[in-house]
């Protein structure tokens, strides 16, 4: 009898777990709600109905062709947080000037990058919009990407930008943009010539930008620009070095906004005669050294 009450209870107990995870799995699925967090100099949470004032005020529409959409240009948005005093409506053309990112998150994670210097000023090229047509946007576009409750679309909007589910909208690189990091190099520092050696490189960007390397091996051969990677994350690279010589392996980053980094540099060695460093000699030698016989290694 006690064992039909444990299992019963087990069995309910999953259920509940179960439904518990389906609920989480939905959850997780579309998290595109206001507020939608607006960040800068100052900070907003900004309510379905405060937007919407902000659209009364500087209403810009766009038409793909098939619909229009509405909503706010992206400098009136940032207008509203790069002063100390949030929602001040004027837009701080001295914090411009020095340059800035305008960094947009949906809930999906997806992020697009907007120069200030492209977006200031630019009614109709760049608008946050929260309607389709007079209407709430959808959930999701047809093509399943989201969309509610901020869409970013207008004349200078091109693919990969058209970001949708916006939930997060960030003024960074205040005072312009920075490169990432020298870049990091581990790997051996000596092998054989013809064999393929393995190179672990990474940086970071102090504004998080993807990141990407350019490696000189040192003989003649230049990778072309690597990337994009994610910023603070190790990458390898291999690499067949066909004669004996000394190499210096250099490397650089730049970021998405192509902000260089320096150059590191690792200096390789490929024996210049391969006996020299096989285990057999080594071990002869050191016998030759042991009966303290004069040769040079
Ligand atoms: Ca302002
Ligand atoms: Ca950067």
């Amino acid at each position: 009898m006690k064992t039909k009450i444990i299992i019963t209870s087990i069995i309910i107990l999953i259920i509940i777990l179960g439904f518990n995870v389906t609920s989480l799995k939905i959850n997780k699925q579309n998290d595109g709600d206001w507020p939608v967090e607006l960040i800068g100099v100052s900070s907003i949470s900004v309510s379905k109905s405060q937007f919407e004032s902000w659209v009364e005020t500087y209403e810009a529409c766009w038409s793909d062709g098939d619909h229009t959409w509405c909503g706010v240009p992206v400098w009136r948005v940032a207008a509203m947080v790069d002063d100390p005093e949030p929602e001040d409506y004027s837009f701080n053309e001295e914090l411009a000037a020095e340059g800035y990112i305008v960094k947009l998150t949906s809930w999906d994670g997806w992020v697009t990058e907007l120069q200030i210097s492209d977006v200031a000023h630019n009614d109709n090229g760049y608008i946050i919009a929260n309607t389709i047509d007079g209407e709430e946007l959808p959930e999701f576009t047809p093509r399943d990407r989201p969309s509610y409750p901020l869409h970013l679309r207008g004349e200078d909007v091109f693919s990969p930008n058209t970001v949708g589910g916006i939930i997060k909208i960030e003024l960074v690189s205040i005072g312009g943009n920075n490169p990432p990091e020298i870049p990091e190099i581990r790997g051996p520092s000596n092998g054989k010539t013809g064999t393929s050696y393995t190179y672990y490189f990474s940086t970071s960007d102090p504004e998080e930008n993807n990141v990407y390397y350019y490696i000189e091996w040192g003989d003649g051969s230049n990778s072309d620009w690597y990337g994009p990677y994610t910023s603070g994350n190790e990458k390898s690279f291999s690499h067949t070095w066909t004669s004996d010589d000394k190499y210096n392996i250099r490397i650089k980053a730049k970021d998405t906004f192509n902000e260089e980094s320096d150059w590191n540099s690792l200096e390789v060695t490929m024996p210049k005669y391969k006996f020299l460093n096989s285990p057999i000699f080594c071990k002869f030698f050191e016998l030759l050294k042991f009966f303290n016989l004069p040769l040079s290694h």
